[in-house]
Parts: C-alpha cells; structure tokens; sequence
C-alpha cells in the first residue's frame, strides 16, 4: 500500500508534471551532486576555494529578493480565522487560483521530495515536513536549515503526520506569485518565488503560520524570537527569548561577543530567529530552535557588528545576492575594510559607485548553526532550555527608551502586543515606516491576532514560574539623528541588568510604561558614555506615550470585540498612569 507521502507525490506529479522525481536522503554526496548541478548551469557560482571553501553565491532574480507580504495569505474557511491583520482567501478560491500556476509547471524540471525534521533530531516537540519543490536552490538551503533527508523519512515512517508543502518556482512572473497556507489542513502551497521566506517552506511558512495555529490548538508557542544563554560568572546559564521584527538585529543579538567577557559574561546561541516553547513540568517554559542553520542578512555584517558568524560563512555556506570580489570573495556593504574595487554586483553586472549597493540591501548567508563559535552545548538537547526572560524590541529612533521591564506577564503581553518598528528590507514595501509589529509576528501569525493574544495570556497562566517581560530598543536617536547606544557587544551591558532582575537584585525605577533601570544599575564600566546621553536613552517622555496610547487604542479597535478584555484594561492602566505622572509634572 502506498504512504500517505507517496500519494501526495504521486498527487503533485500529476498536477505538476516533473521530468523526474527525486527523493531527498540529505547526504553530503546527493548535497555534491545537487552543487554541481546549480554549478553547471550557472545558478550558483563558485567562491574562492582558498578562504571561502564550499561557499557558493547564488544570485536570484531582481524582481524576487525578499518576503512578499502582499501575496502570502492565510486561506481558513472563515475569513475571521485569519483577522484582520492577515491577508486571506478562501481555500477553494486559493487552490483554484494558484493551480492554475502549478499546473505542468515542473514539465522540464526535477521535482525534489525533501522530508526534514524541525527541531532536534530527538526532540518530542520536534515535528515532520515534506517540501515538494523545483528548485536546486532549495534543496541546498533547506539540507542547511533543516536536519533533512533520511533522519525525517525515518521519524516518518509510514505515517500522515507531516506538515506538506508544495513549492515551485513557477514562471516567475510576480503576478503569478502566491504564498498560500491552509492552516485547518496545515498545508502550504507556494508558487512563483525562490526567495528564502517564500520557498524555504519549513522556515516562516511551517515554523511560525503554520506551527503558531498548531501550538494554539495545542498549547505550545511558536514564536518570532531568538533563544540565547547569558553566561554569568559563576559559569550559571540563563536563557532568553527576543523577538524583533525582521533584520533588526536578532542574528547580531544572538551570537554577540560579550564587551563583558572579562568580568565572566558571555553569550551562547541556540537559536536567532524562531523558537517553539513547551510548557515544562517544573512550571518553566521551555524553548527548543527548530531550525539547523541561520539565514541571516548580511549587509552590516562585520567583524564588530557579529564576530562569530564572519567567521562560520568561511565555509560551507550559500550566499544569496551578495557582491562578489576579484578574487572571488562575497562582499556587502558594511563589511571590515575599504570598498574593493573591480567586483560584480548582486545582479551580475560590472559594480561602480554611481549604481549604489553592490549587494542587495536584503541579501543573506545561509550557514549551518553548528558553525558558529558561539553555539551552546545545549543546541541539540531534546527537552530545549528553560526560558527566564522574554525581551520585546524593534527599531524606533524616537520614543522607546533602551531597555523597560513589564509590570508582571499580563503587562508584557500588552508590550508585546503594542510594539511597534521601524520597517526594513527583509519585506517588500517601503522602507522606514513605523509600524505596530505585535510580538515581531505580524506577517508570520497564522490566525487572527486577537486569538493569538488571548493565547499569549493563557500560556503566561498555565506555567507557574513564566518567564519575566523585557523591552528593548537599541536604535535611540538624538536629536542628530545618530545613534545613542553602540549596540552590538554592548547590548551584554542590559542582559547583564535584565539577569540581575531576574535573580531580585537589579535596581529599578518605575514609570508609567513599566521599569527602567536605576541611575547606576546598568553596568557601563569600560564604556564612553554621559550621564546626559543615557538619560536621554531611558528617558520616557509621558507627553510623547501620551500620543502612543492614542495610536495603540486605534490599533486595537481593529480586533474589535474579538480583542481580550485584559488588553483593553492595560490599555486603560497605561493612560492613567500617564495622566498622573503629566499631572504630577504640571
Ligand atoms: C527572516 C525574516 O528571514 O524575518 O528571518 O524575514
Ligand atoms: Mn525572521
């Protein structure tokens, strides 16, 4: 008797029409075979065998370089499944639409049948997904991101218990593009784009839209969020979750070199970009990362900005739309030393300064996770690690001070819910606008946001000892418009604090939004930095929230009545708090 993957194979052969079907194993050799192939017919290009070796670039198409928000849409059978924050279609609408794109869409191409595992290979809250896919690029990405091949097939079996996903690069018209999920069937259908968020399917499409309407269903989290252990002196882990919005700063945050590694602070990564999280029996959230690999933007990317992971892409790693040297080395802006000469720009053309970025302002590494120095011991244990502190952020140059700590869960589910960022290149769309971004998770919840908060809320009451509530925002500005914190190794400087919370000892001011470090509670030792410039960072300013209360009450009317009560009286707690400091200071 055929598998229930066999059947869905032989389904998608029919709809699709591939000359040939080929079943993933994830070996080193299928990975060569795979390499060779994208190096003959020149979609990867090969990188200097000497200082980057088994590295390759790939250059996508221009009009196909990030997440494409406007056409990926949740397709429940009722539209308010969705909400309002989500594009979404009906399901026999959507199928019908995109079949028209899939059908014989593979008819000179090979379609890869890719099983991987997300999260460790031994973990019980790891779980199977089976892409269907024609692009080479994929399979080479997804061997990275994913423990793929014959580990999954194994944990499979025979079974219908994996989350399918069909993929194809279609004819790349971006009118013909679709990124469709099925949440009641946990299916993804995808057409007409190779880019990483669109085609890695097992990435934001199974990961969090797909997995955050499981773990609603089945009392877990599947979060934006990256998972990280603070090394204290002592030589204790204590682990944290952040969730901000794309390309602003997770990856950097995650394999940071501590600036306090010489008084016994140091950072260990497990993840930079989803967690999933159980509920532990001692009353702890625990976080496992479901991915193998880091997909990570590059431009910006040096060796202050994120040590570790320039030196894991020396090898092994797939690079996608980066420039490329004369001596066949990737390159991007902000990367150490000066602007080489004589290099091949993103699209494959000669670079010179008048055409702009050399790499595109979205072009990504993508390594395995392994590589990195900074990995923890704990990257692969089954049970995950336990979770101390959940930290919020985004970018906004005005209005959120450095760091604030939630009231207590129900507050931090406020924060989180109201926070909001800077938009960047890691989407489609204008660059630069501030948009409210609940959890980092507006464009990867894959149910109506209303639901997904009233969930966050109930998880904070079936653990006993969750997690403490944070909020960051490393990209302050003056009124020069520079940055007020340096960032990156520094940023150890308020784990250090949020640590010191965790365990009752850092010293706190209150304000209205929640609690600020004390004057001298943030360990700035070794630090060039005025009294003058880190009030300003910390400053709240109640005239300033005064007008962020008004445009949260705003955001919120768009979930009407669906919107849990205890939002609402947050809501309510922040204006008048606001109002009695205004009052106080009048
Ligand atoms: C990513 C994203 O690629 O958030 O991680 O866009
Ligand atoms: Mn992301």
């Amino acid at each position: 008797m055929p598998t229930p993957l066999e059947n869905w194979v032989e389904e998608v052969s029919r709809l699709t029409t591939p000359k040939e079907v080929v079943w993933c194993d994830g070996s080193a050799r299928e990975y060569q075979k795979i390499v060779e192939g994208m190096l003959g017919e020149g979609s990867f290009v090969n990188l200097n065998s000497q200082t980057y070796p088994n590295c390759y670039l790939h250059r996508s198409n221009p009009n196909d370089v990030a997440r494409t928000e406007g056409v990926t849409f949740i397709c429940t059978r009722q539209k308010s499944d969705a909400g309002p924050t989500n594009n979404w279609m009906a399901p026999e609408e959507a199928k019908k639409k995109a079949e028209v794109f899939f059908r014989g869409a593979m008819k000179n191409r090979t379609m890869y049948v890719i099983p991987y595992i997300l999260g460790p290979e031994k973990s019980p809250y790891s779980k199977v997904g089976v892409e269907l896919t024609d692009s080479a690029y994929v399979v080479a990405n997804m061997r990275i991101m994913s423990r793929m091949g014959k580990a999954a097939m194994d944990r499979l079996g025979s079974s219908d218990d994996f989350v399918p996903g069909l993929h194809s690069l279609g004819d790349m018209d971006p009118q013909h593009r679709m990124i469709l999920h099925f949440p009641e069937e946990k299916l993804i259908w995808s057409v007409g784009s190779g880019y990483g968020g669109n085609a890695l399917l097992g990435k934001k499409c199974f990961a969090l839209r797909i997995a955050s309407w499981m773990a609603h269903r089945e009392g877990w989290m599947a979060e934006h969020t990256l998972i990280l252990g603070l090394e204290d002196p002592s030589g204790k882990t204590t682990y944290m979750c952040a969730a901000f919005p794309s390309a602003c700063g997770k990856t950097n945050l995650a394999m940071m070199v501590s600036a306090l590694e010489n008084e016994g602070y140091r950072v260990k990564t497990i993840g930079d970009d989803i967690a999933w999280l159980h509920p532990g029996k001692d009353g702890i959230l625990y976080a496992i990362n479901p991915e193998n690999g880091f997909f990570g933007v590059a431009p910006g990317t040096n060796s202050k900005t994120n040590p570790n992971v320039m030196t894991a892409v020396h090898r092994n790693t797939v690079f996608t739309n980066v420039a490329i040297t004369n001596d066949g080395e990737p390159w991007w802006e902000g990367m150490d030393g000066g602007v080489p000469t004589n290099m091949i720009d993103w699209k494959g053309e000669k670079w010179t300064p008048s055409k702009g970025n050399a790499a595109h302002p979205n072009s990504r590494y993508t390594v395995p996770a392994t590589q990195t120095p900074s990995i923890s011991k704990h990257f692969e244990d089954p049970e995950g690690v336990p979770i101390s502190a959940i930290i919020f952020g985004g970018r906004r140059a005005k209005v959120a001070p450095l760091v604030f700590e939630a009231r207590d869960w129900q507050h931090g589910v406020f924060v989180g819910a109201t926070m909001a960022s800077e938009t960047t290149a890691a989407a489609t769309g204008a660059l630069g606008v501030t948009r409210r971004d609940p959890m980092a998770m507006l464009p990867f919840c894959g149910y109506n946001m209303a639901d997904y908060f009233q969930h966050w809320l109930d998880m904070g009451k079936r653990v006993a000892k969750p997690p403490r509530i944070f909020h960051v925002n490393w990209f302050r500005k003056g009124d020069d418009g520079k940055f007020l914190w340096p960032g990156y190794g520094e940023n150890v400087r308020v784990l250090k604090w949020m640590l010191e919370r965790i365990e009752g000892r850092g010293a706190a001011t209150e304000t209205p939004i929640g609690n600020v470090p004390a004057a001298g509670a943030l360990d700035l030792k070794g630090l060039n930095i005025s009294d003058e410039t880190m009030q300003k960072l910390l400053n709240v300013d109640p005239a300033v929230w005064a007008d962020e209360h008004d445009a949260i009450g705003k955001f919120f009317d768009k979930f009407g009545s669906r919107l849990p009560e205890e939002l609402h009286q947050e809501h309510e707690k922040l204006g008048q708090r606001l109002q009695r400091v205004a009052v106080a200071q009048k």
